[in-house]
């Protein structure tokens, strides 16, 4: 009997969900649309849908279609031709409207009867095909014939155009090479997304990998290299990689990429980058360096001091190079790079130091403009539009210059407001080479912390500009640095998800945005991204850790994901958790004692991604106010410094986490109790890595405050008593009731003559205050 009614109930449940599931119309799109009116129906492809291109609209719009057309070729076995006999049922038919404000917008209307398009010119054909295409079933993607399938498209009146005309992203093929096949699975995903510009960086110092005909020692030899530096920048001693690796694309072989791109209604803007950046050129002919060499294609990542020579062979030879590349590319940008340039090859070269006195420039920033202005002015000549990035600023700006602002927006605020247009690109949100998850499971990365919600919650549009100004920004871009992704899956594992935030940043005005629908559309375009054989990253499922400061227990940690609607559960006796651990509900106290929290984020009762593992240390500084001010009374630091008293040590390398860093003068830090505290050691944890400038203060000096008002000093390190402790200054006092403790940094300053990087200032890295 029992089972009898179980399986009725179940049959009942069966056919509620099946009855819900057939009522509820699904729109996973991505970038979402800017308007989209759902209603209810389907319209189901079959072997007689049709294609009807209507009156006056051209041609070529066919060709818009050609991806729609081979998906529902290879994975449905449909094949939708066109048909100009007038039909109003199972058809999709194409209009023309030229009432329709930009290039890309269109309008799709479905309904169960038929799907109208309409658009301006063939790019909002284009993408109203990809919107369809995302509107269909998933397995559209799949390789081979999918059966079984209901080919339908939920019905729908969408209006969409996007919010910038701009919508990039670069791909860096010199630190690490990228095969042709490669670079097409790169435009096709551009395109699904609606982006429109592939930066292609194209040369480096570890790599030239475009084809010059008149310099054939460009790729001969600049396009590879002996020896990779194995490991972090940041590690020491280096260790080698001693492979032979490299290669570079035939002019034949740009132009097969290019026409590809241009199917897809992808532009690609080539990086030719000058002056800096420059080795793997040098290394071919080191007749245009300062000192003429010889010079190695560079096995190091980072910035190099041999640069292009300011003498005039050295911008005949650049102008030879510009000659091909511009009649290659029908862009009308060509990248110029103009990033990263030292000078201290210039101030000791006799033809640099004449050539700024012939021109009246007044430093090396100014001759670096000098270098950006000719060759601006050489690419106008030949009708292109130079970019640089935001170093271009320097000096002063070429008059027509697009600047491309990575450190920070501060220099495509300052652009703008001199008139030039911008393309935002700033590394604490548009940096794919960045970590995405600080789980320890990550592969290295180079550093930074940009998981896909900080993508997505990049605002395009400064606040800082006003309403005049906003119409140089042209749009935003993300950037692959390929340093730390040797191979194609992983380079695919750092682009994806994360070119959505991208792509919907890039086509959404800020006002329509919402991560939470947003990250609903996730998981059906990873599962897309599995039929497409791409290596996609779950960092989305993933565990996030945050502290925050807590009234009762000092400090709490907040445990989250980045995917909605996950469980998590985990522990805090250091066993391993598992689907039976308590499930988590709030915020678990940490600094009362040391614990280790592990954690596990499910979905459906299926574990989704490796565990978060971290230890807490017992401070009683967790959670406190931090004051962190340099001698100016600035206060600064990344989190404010919040991340001195989360109870959380620093990973090596550097750039992995938990590291407040500074660089600057001498620098005061307070900390705040809440309520008075009996205190008996202070910590103060530094890095002394001197191989990359990272040195522990000169001198520290701590101090107390009983009163809140007065401090009084208890004790003083040296740096070398610091660097004889692993970066660590402690001191000592018998018990004492404090309001406030402050350490006074005497930085570093220079980095002495006999170290690595002699000259430059040295910088502060610190991972806690520790107060016990
Ligand atoms: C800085 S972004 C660079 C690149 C590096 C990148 C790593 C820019 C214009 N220059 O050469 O690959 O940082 O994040």
């Amino acid at each position: 009997m029992r089972l009898k009614k179980y399986t009725y109930l179940t049959a009942l449940l069966f056919l509620i969900a099946s009855f819900s599931f057939a009522q509820k119309n699904e729109y996973n799109i991505i970038p979402a649309p800017l308007n989209l009116k759902p209603s209810k129906g389907i319209f189901i492809f079959n072997e007689a849908t049709s294609l009807q291109l209507g009156k006056g609209v051209s041609p070529e719009v066919e060709n818009a279609f050609f991806i729609l057309k081979d998906r529902l070729n290879t994975a449905a076995g449909l094949m939708i031709t066109a048909n100009n006999t007038a039909r109003s049922k199972n058809v999709i038919i194409c209009r023309q409207n030229n009432s329709l404000e930009k290039k890309e917008s269109y309008i799709l209307n479905i309904t169960p009867a038929k799907i109208e398009i309409e658009a301006r010119e063939p790019a909002g054909f284009f993408y109203a095909a990809q919107t369809l295409r995302q509107l269909l079933p998933v397995t559209i993607e799949s390789k081979d014939l999918v059966s079984n399938i209901k080919w339908s498209v939920p019905c729908c009146r969408i209006e969409d155009s996007p919010v910038f005309s701009y919508r990039g992203l670069h791909l860096d093929v010199c630190r690490n090479f990228a095969s042709l096949d490669e670079v097409k699975t790169y435009i096709d995903q551009i395109a699904l997304l609606k982006l429109n510009i592939f930066h292609w960086h194209l040369t480096d110092d570890q790599g030239w990998r475009i084809e010059i005909r008149k310099y054939p020692k460009l790729t001969e030899m600049g396009a590879f290299r002996d020896r990779t530096m194995k490991g972090h920048h940041n590690d020491y001693p280096r260790q080698w990689d001693n492979t032979r690796t490299g290669g570079y694309y035939t002019q034949e072989e740009i132009k097969e990429v290019i026409a590809y791109a241009a199917e897809r209604f992808v532009t690609i803007i080539p990086e030719i980058e000058m002056p800096g950046h420059a080795t793997a050129a040098l290394a071919s002919y080191p007749e245009y360096s300062c000192s003429g060499g010889p010079f190695e294609v560079e096995g190091r990542w980072g910035v190099f001091n041999d640069v292009f020579c300011t003498r005039e062979e050295t911008f005949d030879f650049l102008e030879d190079v510009l000659d091909e590349v511009a009649g290659l590319f029908p862009s009308e940008y060509i990248h110029i790079g103009g990033d990263e340039c030292p000078k201290v090859r210039w101030k000791r070269c006799h033809a640099c130091q004449e050539r700024m006195k012939e021109e009246g420039l007044k430093d090396e920033h100014e001759l670096q403009s000098y270098f950006v202005r000719r060759m601006e002015k050489y690419l106008k000549g030949k009708g292109k539009k130079i970019i640089g990035w935001d170093e271009i600023l320097e000096g002063g700006l070429a008059p027509d210059a697009t600047v491309m602002s990575w450190r920070g927006i501060a220099g495509g605020i300052a652009a703008a407001r001199q008139g030039n247009d911008v393309i935002m690109t700033p590394s604490e949100a548009m940096y794919f080479d960045f970590y995405q998850s600080r789980l320890p499971s990550q592969p290295l990365a180079i550093g930074g912390y940009v998981p896909l919600e900080k993508v997505y919650a990049y605002k395009a549009m400064p606040d800082e500009l006003t309403e005049d100004q906003y119409k140089h920004i042209l749009g935003i871009q993300a950037n692959v640095w390929t340093e730390y992704m040797p191979t194609r899956a992983q380079r695919e594992y750092m682009i994806f998800p994360r070119v959505a935030a991208l792509a919907e940043v890039a086509w959404l005005p800020e006002a329509k945005k919402n991560y939470k629908r947003f990250s609903s559309d996730i998981p059906s375009l990873m599962q897309r991204y599995s039929y497409m054989g791409l290596n996609y990253s779950d960092a989305f499922y993933s565990i996030i850790g945050n502290t925050v400061p807590d009234k009762e227990t000092g400090l709490k940690l907040e445990l989250s994901t980045s995917a909605p609607g996950m469980q998590i559960r985990y522990t805090v006796d250091g066993t391993e958790p598992t689907i039976e651990s308590p499930l988590y509900t709030g915020g678990i106290p940490v600094s009362d004692k040391e614990i280790v929290v592990k954690a596990i984020s499910l979905k459906d009762g299926k574990i989704m991604s490796p565990p978060y593992n971290q230890t807490f240390i017992v401070n009683k500084a967790a959670g406190q106010q931090i004051i962190f001010e340099d001698a100016q009374g600035n206060i600064s630091g990344q989190n404010g410094g919040g991340n001195l008293t989360d109870c959380i040590m620093g990973k090596f390398p550097l750039g992995r986490f938990d590291w407040f860093s500074y660089a600057g003068s001498d620098a005061t830090v307070t900390i705040v109790f809440d309520k008075p505290k009996t205190i008996s050691e202070l910590i103060f944890s530094s890095a002394n890595q001197n191989n990359v400038y990272v040195y522990s203060p000169r001198n520290i000096e701590f101090f107390i405050s009983e009163d809140g008002g007065t401090f009084r000093s208890i004790g003083n390190v040296k740096h070398e008593q610091m660097a004889a402790a692993d970066g660590k200054a402690e001191v000592t006092t018998s018990p004492l009731t404090v309001k406030k403790v402050k350490m006074a940094i005497s930085m570093y300053g220079v980095v002495p003559k006999d170290k690595i990087g002699a000259g430059n200032p040295s910088a502060l890295f610190v991972d806690e205050i520790i107060v016990r």
